[in-house]
């Protein structure tokens, strides 16, 4: 069986989602900050990058990187219309915005949690996101339903795990309608729900 490898709202929420939204059966295995999981392993020794997500297949290879995992399960799951199919126009656009969310906003986000980074460069990473998500207000301004369309995809799930962090990171997206309302949108969806139910993120009634 498949086994996410996760932290409680990290990145890997995204996969989360995906594999709940396959509906293909699925172990969880959470890392702690000293990455040791919650079943006693070395998470470090299974994977030497340390982060997460990090997808067990079944006969034990791990997969890393999130955009590798999402198109994979995508993929194997093409009846669940996560993604188009591989070389068409309209997986060219989804993969334009599935890099976009990874490397422009999502990396964007990281520093914003490290204690590290000054605070001057956090305010420069800031407006730099809320520039991104101009963006995807505009693609949003034409009233689809979701990121890519009329379709659920990955990268909607990507979106919503790290918008999640935009409170708090100090990320103001008041201005930005469209990208609220799209979020609230997937907030419903039950492979959403019974993914942050089970990470311990579920509000309270
Ligand atoms: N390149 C990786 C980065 C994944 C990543 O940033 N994971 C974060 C959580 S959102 C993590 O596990 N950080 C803990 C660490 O690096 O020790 C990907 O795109 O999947």
């Amino acid at each position: 069986m498949l086994k996410l490898f996760y932290m409680p709202g990290a990145c890997s929420l995204a996969t989360h989602i995906i594999l709940r939204e396959t509906g293909e059966p699925f172990e969880l295995e959470k890392v702690g900050r000293d990455k040791k999981t919650d079943k006693g392993a070395d998470f470090l020794k299974l994977n030497p990058k340390g982060y997460v997500p990090a997808l067990q297949l079944d006969d034990g290879e791990i997969v890393t990187e999130n955009i590798v995992i999402h198109q994979y399960l995508a993929d194997h799951h093409a009846s669940a219309y996560l993604l188009p199919k591989h070389g068409t126009r309209e997986r060219l656009r989804v993969d334009q915005l599935m890099v976009y969310v990874s490397t422009e906003i999502h990396k964007s986000y990281s520093p914003l949690f490290n204690p590290a980074f000054p605070e001057e460069v956090k305010v420069i990473l800031r407006d730099k996101l809320v520039q991104r998500y101009g963006l995807i207000e505009e693609l949003l301004s034409d009233g689809r339903t979701w990121l890519t369309g009329e379709q659920f995809s990955t990268v909607d799930a990507y979106l919503f795990t790290v918008s999640r962090w935009s409170k708090n990171t100090g990320v103001d997206l008041s201005k930005f309608p469209g990208v609220i309302a799209l979020n609230e949108r997937i907030a419903t969806r039950p492979g959403v729900k019974a993914a942050l139910e089970a990470e311990g993120l579920a509000k309270a009634p």
